[in-house]
Order: structure tokens, then C-alpha cells, then sequence
């Protein structure tokens, strides 16, 4: 059969289990976009108000459903407009297809509209080299089958991650002979399996381990692993904690839950993991954020406690803390082994002092919130109204977030029961990610509640998303917590520079006054109701009322600007370098590089 290069990728989209495309046409991709238009029936398309939205919707779906979706853009600027979407899913190990639009082969390096040539011809795949684990530029039609195939294979073996092809304008239009039952490349895939006897090794220090500490990352939830984690957490009877990206994977009312370790932590998930004799770590890079910037002692000790680390790719192993055990595999199927390989679980699970002393750390941490959940304060302190959001919400609705202070208040303090009930850009912390998120979200479980929690500014980064949750209507419910400005950074100067240091961070009037777009008309502008509470007392019943509604809503929620009840504290410790002419700072935070022996 012939098939044009659009419809060669329309029928892989289609015949390898691709639930949707997004993305905005130009002239660039005009007859990929016209074999999408062919097979409309078969892959439904959403049209977005900005490349990077695509983007990020491809990625919420793949968080809850593990399927990757495809975007498309035209040539140049809207291509270039994925480099946000594709950092954050590369980043976070999301899987989605992109495909751009480029120069017509036969006029490679002439300047055509749109073309970036200077230095190579047709060259904007290079911009997204770092940001994909595979790239293609087909050059002829016939490489499509093949490009599209390690595609799949890129996106779905091993650790997920983004692959990009790039298609020339001709080669879009251009057809060949082919048999397209041979396009399916959905799998199966390779996921690898660890060393026997690695794993008889791990299973016996972690049997004998005295204060067994596990900590899931998000390579934990893109595994689906929960099951496999609870048991055998229960098994061995030790502490868990996630990171930020790992967030939701372990029940967070589980009487083993500890909350989480990091710079933005909790004292809880600190003191669980500095004292741990084992750590296991699945599925978690041990980034800065959640190390306290490898801080001896603040987060962990390891050495002396002794790290087994699953991975599904080995490079992360003994990345930044060195291994006693390395396995590697996929995080469901080694956890899995291992509490088998252990046999017998502990007696008296919860019982035991260790357990008993992990519900104390919890409980210790919960009566520190208490301070910010401050229910008289006006406006709103961020704590007290995520006390209230959480009242509100069903235990299994979904929350969208990416950055400011609700995503760290989130972590510090809001508990998630279901697996992958939490959808944050953890490793790249992505503003402008969460309302398109959302939406994909939404599209993987249209009977869910799907709730976005953003900070103005990181709204307004794509705000314009609205017009997509109403053209499809997509009832989200999005939460904007309005404090007129990029109050973190602000809070972040305060925190380490000085009182005095605010500065490039409120968003104000001509006369120097806190100001904000009137949100709740911006959102009428789109077509949405919209409601704004800023009160303690009045936001449960504001998200009651936006979520059972079953239409797009927006909820502004007016909080308060005082630090810290315009977000909370540090629990560990950050690296931010401090400038030198602050001398007194300064010297406070060399002492503290030299405890870290990074650079030494
Ligand atoms: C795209 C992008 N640009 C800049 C940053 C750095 N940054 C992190 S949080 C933040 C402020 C976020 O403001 P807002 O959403 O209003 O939340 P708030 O800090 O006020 O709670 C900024 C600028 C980022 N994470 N992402
Ligand atoms: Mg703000």
C-alpha cells in the first residue's frame, strides 16, 4: 500500500496504541496535520494555545496511564516551544512522542521561513539533544518506519523518557510502498532483571537491618510499584519516605509513612534518614533537593549507613552516594523478588520501637504544621488552606502542581492516599506546567477529580490553557493562590540574603502597590466561572462547590503575604550560594560547604 510520510506516522500513532495528539499546525507541518485530519476518526486531536501546553499535557497523561501521547508543531518557533515540555518529561522520565515540522530536504540550508541554518542546515533538532533520549531528522520517507520504531523503543525501554523526529515538509507529503500492519511498535519492551545474587545479598542486610529506611522516588511510581513497596516496607518493618517526584506512590496515612527527607523536607523524614542503618532507595536520583545538597548528617549518612539502590538504569546507581548493593531492574519486579528472597516478615510490625518511634516522628511533624494552619489569619496562610482543599477533595482526586510554594507546601504538608495521585514536576520544577498537566490528566480519567494548584505566577505562564479546558471541555478544577508575586523567590531571598533582600519578586502597580490581574475576570474571559475566597473557613466549601459543578472552574484563593505564612520552613538544608560582600553569611555558609566534602 502507499502512504505518505504523515500517514505512515498517522497509522504508527494509531497501530501502536497512541491514544491522542496535540499540538498547533503551521505551515510547517501542514500535511502530517492532514493525515492526522484523514484519521481523525481513529486519533483524536486537541488543539492548544501553546507548543509547551502540549507538551505537558502528553506528560500528565503519561504519569497516570503509562502511555505515551504525541505532539506536533510547525517549523522553528513552535518547535522551539516544546524545549520547556520535553526538558521537564526528559528530566522526570515521562515518555511522549514529538514531532516537528522542518525545511524541505531539497532546500536545506537556504533560509526557507522559519529555518535556523547559520551554523547546519535545518537545524533545530539540536536544541532538543539533551532534552530526549532519541532524535531523529529523516531526511527520505523511507526512514520513518524505522525512526518511528526506535522512537517506541526509546520511550518505552528501560527508564521513559521523550524521543523527537523531525520531518521536513516534503518528506510529510511524500509517499512509498508499505505494509501498515507493520507499524505497531507498542512492544513489548525490555526492562532488565538484577543479579541473583545482588538480590539474596540485599534481602539479607535489609532483613537484619536495625532501622531500615526506604526511600521512593519517581522511578518508584513510573513503575507502578506501590503494591510491591507496601510490601515489602511491611515485610522488613521499615520507615518510608519519598521524594518530591516520588510523592503519592506510598499511602501517606500509612503508620510507616515519614513523610519525606530534603531541604524542603520535613524534620520527620530528616531524622528518619540520618539515623537509618540501610537505606533502599528505589527509583530516586538523590538530587540536591531532597539530600539537603548531600549535607552530611542533615538528611543522610551514608557511609556509615549502607545504600542498595534499585534502578532501572544503571547510571544512576552510586550516582552520588556510594553503593554497598546495585540493582538493577525494574523498581515492582526487584521489590518483589526481594520480599520474597526475605521470606519471613517481622512479628509484631506495629509493635516494634522503631515503628513506634516513626508514628512519633509523624506525629511530632503534624504539631508543627499546627503553627501555620493558623485558622484566624486573613488572607488565608497557604497551610490553612491546603488543610482545607485536602478536607474537600474525594481521597482519590488528582492534584496537578509545579512550583512556588504550593508545591513545596504541598510536599511539607498534604497528604496523597492513592498512587500517582499527585502529578508535580519534581526533578525540573516547571512553571506554566501544571493547568495543561491538568488537562491531560483529566483526558486519562474524565471521571475523576482532577484539581490544579498553582501560584499566580506560575499561572500565569499558561494561563491561556483555559481556552483548551473549554474547548474540550475538561473539567478541571484550577486553584490559584494568589500572592502577587513569585513570593518563594522572594521568601528564598529573605531566607538567606537578609530581611532587607526582596527584590525582582512582587508584582506591582506603577505606584509601587501589590497588584495581580483580576483573576476570576480573566477567567470569565475565557468562558469559565469562577469564584475568589480569602478567608480561613471559606475555601473548603468554595472547592466543594468548583468540583461539583463537573465543568472547567476557576478557585482564586487570596494568601497571605507574611512570611512564613506565605508558605512554610526549611526543614533541611539548600545550597545558595551566598555573594562574598555579605561576609558575616558568607562565612556561616563556607563553614557549611567544608562539612560537605563535595569539592574537596
Ligand atoms: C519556568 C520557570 N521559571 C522560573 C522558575 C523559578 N521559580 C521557582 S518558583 C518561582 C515563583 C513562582 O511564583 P508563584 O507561582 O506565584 O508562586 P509563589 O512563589 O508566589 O508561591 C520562580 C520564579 C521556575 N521554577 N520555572
Ligand atoms: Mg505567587
Amino acid at each position: 500500500m502507499r502512504l505518505t510520510g504523515g500517514e505512515i506516522v498517522a497509522q504508527t500513532l494509531i497501530r501502536s496504541a497512541v491514544p491522542w495528539v496535540a499540538g498547533i499546525p503551521g505551515h510547517g507541518c501542514l500535511a502530517l496535520v492532514d493525515a492526522f485530519y484523514k484519521h481523525r476518526k481513529e486519533l483524536p486531536l486537541y488543539l492548544v494555545r501553546h507548543e509547551q501546553s502540549a507538551s505537558h499535557m502528553a506528560d500528565g497523561f503519561y504519569r497516570v496511564t503509562g502511555r505515551p501521547a504525541a505532539v506536533f508543531t510547525s517549523i522553528g518557533p513552535g518547535a522551539l516551544n516544546l524545549a520547556v515540555g520535553l526538558g521537564t518529561a526528559y528530566v522526570d522520565s515521562t515518555a511522549q512522542l514529538a514531532l516537528i515540522g522542518e525545511t524541505h530536504t531539497y532546500m536545506f540550508g537556504r533560509g526557507v521561513l522559519q529555518e535556523l541554518e547559520r551554523q547546519r542546515a535545518a537545524d533545530s533538532l539540536r536544541v532538543f539533544e539533551p532534552l530526549t533520549r532519541y532524535s531523529h531528522l529523516a531526511t527520505r520517507v523511507e526512514q520513518l518506519p524505522h525512526a518511528l520504531n526506535r522512537s517506541f523503543q526509546a520511550m518505552l525501554s528501560g527508564r521513559p523518557g521523550p524521543a523527537i523526529i523531525a520531518l521536513p515538509m516534503d518528506v510529510q507529503a511524500e509517499g512509498m510502498e508499505i505494509n501498515p500492519e507493520a507499524l505497531n511498535f507498542s512492544g513489548p519492551h525490555f526492562a532488565g532483571s538484577p543479579d541473583p545474587v545482588d538480590l539474596n545479598r540485599a534481602a539479607r542486610l535489609l532483613a537484619e537491618a536495625k532501622r531500615p529506611l526506604i526511600v521512593a522516588g519517581g522511578g518508584a511510581l513510573r513503575a507502578r510499584a506501590s503494591a510491591a513497596l507496601i510490601g515489602l516496607a511491611e515485610a522488613i518493618g521499615a520507615a518510608v519516605i519519598t521524594t518530591m517526584a516520588g510523592k503519592s506512590v506510598f499511602p501517606e496515612d500509612h503508620p510507616l509513612y515519614a513523610w519525606h527527607a530534603g531541604s524542603k523536607g520535613t524534620a520527620c523524614g530528616n531524622q528518619l534518614a540520618a539515623a537509618a542503618d540501610i537505606v533502599l532507595a528505589v527509583g530516586c536520583r538523590f538530587a540536591d533537593e531532597s539530600t539537603s545538597s548531600y549535607r552530611i548528617g542533615s538528611s543522610y549518612n551514608i557511609p556509615p549507613a549502607k545504600l542498595i539502590q534499585i534502578d532501572i538504569d544503571p547510571g544512576e546507581i552510586g550516582k552520588n552516594y556510594p553503593v554497598e548493593i546495585g540493582l538493577a531492574g525494574d523498581a515492582a519486579t526487584v521489590l518483589t523478588a526481594l520480599t520474597a528472597e526475605i521470606g519471613r516478615p517481622v512479628k509484631d510490625l506495629y509493635n516494634r520501637s522503631y515503628s513506634i518511634e516513626i508514628a512519633g516522628c509523624r506525629e511530632a511533624w503534624l504539631a508543627e504544621l499546627a503553627a501555620l494552619r493558623d485558622s484566624k489569619r486573613e488572607p488565608v496562610s497557604v497551610s490553612q488552606a491546603l488543610l482545607e482543599i485536602r478536607s474537600a477533595l474525594p481521597r482519590d482526586a488528582y492534584l496537578v502542581t509545579s512550583s512556588g510554594h504550593s508545591q513545596a507546601q504541598v510536599l511539607q504538608e498534604f497528604p496523597f492516599y492513592e498512587p500517582g495521585t499527585l502529578v508535580t514536576t519534581g526533578g525540573f520544577s516547571t512553571m506554566g506546567f501544571s493547568l495543561p498537566a491538568a488537562l491531560g490528566v483529566k483526558i486519562a480519567h474524565p471521571r475523576k477529580t482532577v484539581t490544579v494548584l498553582v501560584g499566580d505566577g506560575d499561572f500565569l505562564m499558561t494561563a491561556q490553557e483555559l481556552a483548551t479546558a473549554v474547548q474540550y471541555d475538561l473539567a478541571v478544577v484550577v486553584i490559584v493562590l494568589n500572592n502577587q508575586g513569585f513570593l518563594s523567590i522572594r521568601d528564598l531571598q529573605h531566607d538567606v540574603y537578609g530581611e532587607a533582600r526582596r527584590y525582582a519578586t512582587e508584582f506591582k502597580t506603577r505606584n509601587g502597590d501589590p497588584t495581580s490581574p483580576d483573576f476570576t475576570a480573566l477567567a470569565g474571559a475565557f468562558g469559565l466561572k469562577a469564584e475568589k475566597v480569602s478567608r480561613p473557613g471559606e475555601v473548603a466549601a468554595a472547592v466543594k462547590r468548583a468540583v461539583d459543578a463537573a465543568e472547567p472552574r476557576l478557585l482564586e484563593i487570596t494568601v497571605n503575604r507574611e512570611h512564613p505564612f506565605s508558605g512554610g520552613k526549611a526543614a533541611g538544608w539548600w545550597d545558595v550560594p551566598i555573594p562574598e560582600y555579605l561576609t558575616e553569611k558568607r562565612k556561616n555558609y563556607e563553614q557549611i560547604r567544608f562539612e560537605e566534602k563535595l569539592d574537596r
